[in-house]
């Protein structure tokens, strides 16, 4: 994990806020500057819905910005946001690194930054208030828990791994959860891994490229989300192989298209990722303008969805 972790939450326990000096005016209408990642996958997707959903219904005035997972597209929007003045600028950093300079441009302009959905790399966490989003090593670490708990199969167990944006703290951070767990079993080895993107189409790509040089070697797909293992699933099916059966997919999110994708016998667990951030953004938006004191780090609570449990839970899902 890139940054320290003074205060961890969880989301259910709420905001833990402590009045300090320094109130803003509780009816001044706030303007929040979102610089989102882009529209790459359905969690996106979802996690864009519930940020512009929250702030209709929590009055915050949105501007919002889509990157197409391009650094440069997100510092872009965050000055335009320090020109703009707005209250706070809050943003998904599409990587780890490059955020020193413009998040001290927002310091400097005294405008609060708050960092969602993924982290950022910096020396100084005075850059930024508060960090809400996911443990990307603990869905790293359930999704190989899951394998080793369920595999069935004997002998050397291959497995071929779908990263997600190279340099991101999910690829990151999903990755070494993954093989912090496996590692106590060595049979279970990843024979070949490259990142996807988070796209379907990359994930269908590269898994054509590894059943090219692997066939019917592979045992198992870890996939860091459900869009590359959807990807991939169409793959296999294309090589003649069957998913779910011939090679055990094991993908992260548990967006609606997985829980398809499980209903249909195609795709083995989900681990839950929740996009649905808005609701504790604006409430952080909120208390930042009012002077409030944040926990340094907020973590959203998350399940696991193994195939026999799809058709019971799809009507529960809200993304
Ligand atoms: C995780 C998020 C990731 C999702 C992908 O919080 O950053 O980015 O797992 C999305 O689906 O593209």
């Amino acid at each position: 994990m890139s940054i320290s972790r003074r205060c961890v939450l969880t989301l259910a326990g709420g905001l833990l806020l402590a009045a300090t000096a320094g109130v803003q005016a509780a009816d001044k209408k706030i303007t929040l500057g979102f610089a989102q990642v882009g529209a790459e996958s359905e969690w996106r997707t979802a996690n864009t819905q519930s940020i512009k959903q929250s702030a209709k219904e929590a009055g915050i005035t949105l501007k919002f910005s889509d990157a197409q997972q391009k650094q440069e597209n997100q510092i872009k929007a965050i000055r335009s946001y320090i020109a703009q003045k707005v209250d706070v600028i809050a943003f998904s950093p599409v990587v780890e690194s490059g955020w020193e300079t413009v998040l001290q441009e927002a310091k400097a302009a005294k405008i609060p930054v708050i960092l969602t959905d993924r982290a950022v790399s910096v020396k100084d966490d005075s850059l930024y208030v508060t960090f809400i989003g996911s443990d990307f090593v603990e869905e790293g670490r359930r999704a190989g828990k899951w394998l080793l708990d369920n595999y069935k199969g004997q002998g050397d167990v291959n497995i071929v791994e779908l990263q997600g944006t190279v340099g991101s703290a999910p690829a990151i951070d999903r990755k070494n959860g993954f093989e912090e767990v496996i590692k106590a079993q060595p049979r279970f080895k990843i024979i070949r891994s490259q990142t996807g993107d988070f796209t379907r189409a990359k994930g269908k790509e590269v898994m054509e490229a590894f059943l090219k040089a692997e066939g019917k070697k592979i045992n198992v797909l870890y996939a860091h989300n459900d869009d590359m293992a959807i990807g991939a699933i169409q793959a296999i099916e294309e090589a003649g192989l069957k998913p779910g059966k011939d090679i055990i997919i094991i993908s992260i999110d548990a967006v609606k298209g997985a829980f398809e994708a499980m209903i249909a016998g195609k795709l083995n667990v989900t681990v839950e990722c929740n996009p649905q951030l808005g609701p504790q953004l604006m409430e952080a938006a909120k208390a930042v303008v009012a002077g409030k004191q944040l926990p340094k780090r907020i973590v959203t609570k998350e399940g696991v969805f193994p195939m026999e449990v799809a058709a019971k839970e799809f009507p529960n899902r809200k993304y």
